[in-house]
Parts: structure tokens; sequence; C-alpha cells
């Protein structure tokens, strides 16, 4: 049995493997409200973002991750009645919602949490022929118990993470020699951006025969995948079994930092910029206790064009690349291309 001890608030698992000194893997340090020196902040955020894919990222307006986490574990501690209403449509036939809410513990999965999810919020009603979509769903929320003010609060992060999300596309901008506002148009009007909170339950008595393992014995539970959107934003709130596929092929744990998310980059951002950014591999090993996580996805909006070359048109070079509206695209990486076990069910749009 691990050992639990609080540090700043958050658990960390003394001799877990993912409490490494941070330059192990030389993911450095945002702070974003150091403004003074943006140049050398911009250059060291995409040479970060050149090398190992992630940042941590630090003085996070308006985010407060405590809160976070008490909505977190409200939510998971919500009986399965409560859940049920806001089980996806594939799980609970009753329900309407698609892409948006609740889905379980899908034993054997690769994927090892529950987890509820909702979007922006904005869409009930607009004029798009996209209007339709089921990533134009509205969030499904569960009934509150007065014990928090669940909703206000999902909103209210929903905003403060967007923005912090553009911010440092801001300086990703800075960083590559383009106008500071280059990026901001494709999160303007109706984004598609996630708040996942993910909850990995303790495993009781035997872990399943056929769960998958690293190479020395740890069970997974989240399969080494990338993440598809643009940018994400992670916290663990202090617990380890994140990590990352580093240069050489090996794995290495991602040590939780205190008040910082980490930062990363997903499969659209990495395609956009032919690669030179890492959208990073990474799993969720099982430490043996319960873990929790939130992750907001920065995706842009469903018309905005994924497919060109950000850097070779900047030179005004050709890219080569045909035209990719980000909503198609979203949907093909998740149903057809890495089938992630929540979503290989969605229906064809
Ligand atoms: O729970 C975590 O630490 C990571 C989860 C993750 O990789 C994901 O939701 O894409
Ligand atoms: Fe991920």
């Amino acid at each position: 049995m691990p050992i639990m001890v609080l540090v700043n608030n958050y658990i960390w698992v003394e001799g877990s493997t993912s409490v490494l000194s941070e330059n192990a893997l030389k993911i450095p340090v945002i702070d974003l409200t150091e403004t003074e020196n943006e140049d050398l902040l911009s250059r060291k955020v995409v040479q970060a973002f050149e090398q190992t894919g992630m940042i941590y990222v630090e003085n996070l307006p308006g985010l407060n991750l405590e809160q976070i986490y008490e909505c977190n574990k409200w939510f998971s501690k919500q009986p399965r009645e409560v859940k049920d209403t806001v089980l996806r449509h594939q799980w609970n036939n009753k329900n309407k919602n698609i892409y948006r809410g609740y889905f379980p513990v899908l034993q054997d999965s690769g994927l090892f949490c529950e987890g509820f999810e909702v979007g922006e919020d904005t869409h009930v009603t607009f004029d798009s022929k996209h209007a339709k979509s089921l990533f134009y769903e509205n969030s499904v929320w569960p009934a509150e118990d007065g014990e928090i003010k669940f909703k206000q609060k999902m909103h209210k992060f929903y905003g403060c993470y967007h923005k912090i999300g553009l911010d440092i596309l801001r300086l990703c901008a800075l960083g590559l020699g383009l106008p500071e506002t280059y990026f901001q148009y494709m999160f303007c009007d109706k984004p598609l951006s996630t708040l996942r909170l993910l909850h990995y339950p303790q495993r009781n008595g035997e872990p399943p025969k056929n769960a998958a393992r690293t190479k020395d014995g740890k069970i997974i539970a989240v399969d080494d995948h990338c993440d598809t959107e643009f940018l994400t934003l992670l916290t663990t709130f202090g617990h380890g079994g994140l990590e990352i596929l580093d240069n050489n092929g090996d794995w290495q744990p991602v040590p939780p930092r205190p008040e910082s998310l980490m930062v990363n980059i997903g499969d659209t951002f990495s395609s956009m910029m032919g690669g030179r950014f890492k959208a990073v591999r990474h799993r969720v090993v099982d430490l043996g206790i319960e873990r929790y996580s939130a992750a907001f996805f920065l995706a842009p909006s469903y018309d905005v064009d994924v497919g060109f070359d950000i850097m070779k048109k900047a030179r005004g070079e050709t890219t080569n690349l045909t035209e990719q509206p980000f909503g198609p695209f979203l949907f093909r990486k998740m149903k057809y291309e890495k089938k992630y076990p929540e979503f290989k069910d969605l229906p064809d749009e």
C-alpha cells in the first residue's frame, strides 16, 4: 500500500515512481504573469513544444484547482441514479445526450476511469449548418444537492481554461515570430473545447488478467495515446501515474506540480506545425490508489480549416494539404483512427 503524504494540500504518493525530479524530463515552468520578458518566455514555450511537447503553467488567472478538485470529487460521489440522468445515450437509451455527459468505467477497455464532460454550452440556438452536429450538443447537468454550485463553477472554469489556453497560444505565436493574435480566430466562434473530469476508482481484488501492463508489470489505467485537439490543459491534483514517451522511446513519469497545469500539444496543432510541435504520447499507470484528474481540451470551431501548414503559409509557401474543417477531422480521429473506447460507438454524422 503506498504511503500518502499531504504536501501543499495535494496528496503525493511517497515512493511512487511519479514523484521524480522535474529535471529528468526538462519540462519548463511557464509563469503566465511574467509579462516583462515575453520574448524569452515565448521562446521557452516554443522550445519545449518542439522538444518534449509539454510545459507546466503556473499563476493561472481565475482558475482555482482546489475548487475543480471539489467539483470532481462531488460528481464522482453522486449515486448511480444521479449519474444515470447524465449518462450518454449509448449506456442509457432514455437520455438524448450522445457526446456530452457521463461515461462509466468501461471494464477491460484500456480506460479504467469514469468521466464527465461538458462543452461551451452557448450553442442553444444558432444559425449554422452544423447546429445539429453532435459536437454542438448542449451539456447535461446533474441535479445539485446544495453542497457546491457544480454547474456554475464548471461554467466559470471552462471560461478560465479557455482564456489560459489562448494565452499559451499567444506565447506560441510570439515565439514562432507570428502576430500574437494569430491563433485567436480559430477559437472565437463556438469552439468545440471540452472540460473533462476523470475519476479512477481504486481497483479491488486481483487486477483483470488481460489488463494492459507496463514492462515492469504496472497496470495501465489509460492506454498510450496522443490527444487529438489543439492543446490539453491537465491537472492531476497531485496524483502521480501520468507518463510520457521521451525522445529515446522510454516512458517517463511526469511529476505533478502544485498549483500548476501540465499543458501538451494535440494532434491537430502538431499536424498544422508539420510535426515541429510534438503531440506527446502519454498514458496513465495504476498506482493502486484512487485518482482524480481534470483535462481541458482546447479545440477550434467546427468549420475552422486545420488542413494547412501554419509556418509554410506564414512564409507564403504552398502547403500541399487540402482544406480540412476541424469537426470532421475530430470525428474521424476519435471514432475511426483512435477508436477511443468512450467514443467508438458515436453515430456517423
Ligand atoms: O488522467 C490523466 O492524467 C490523463 C488523462 C488523459 O490523458 C486524457 O484524458 O486524455
Ligand atoms: Fe490524454
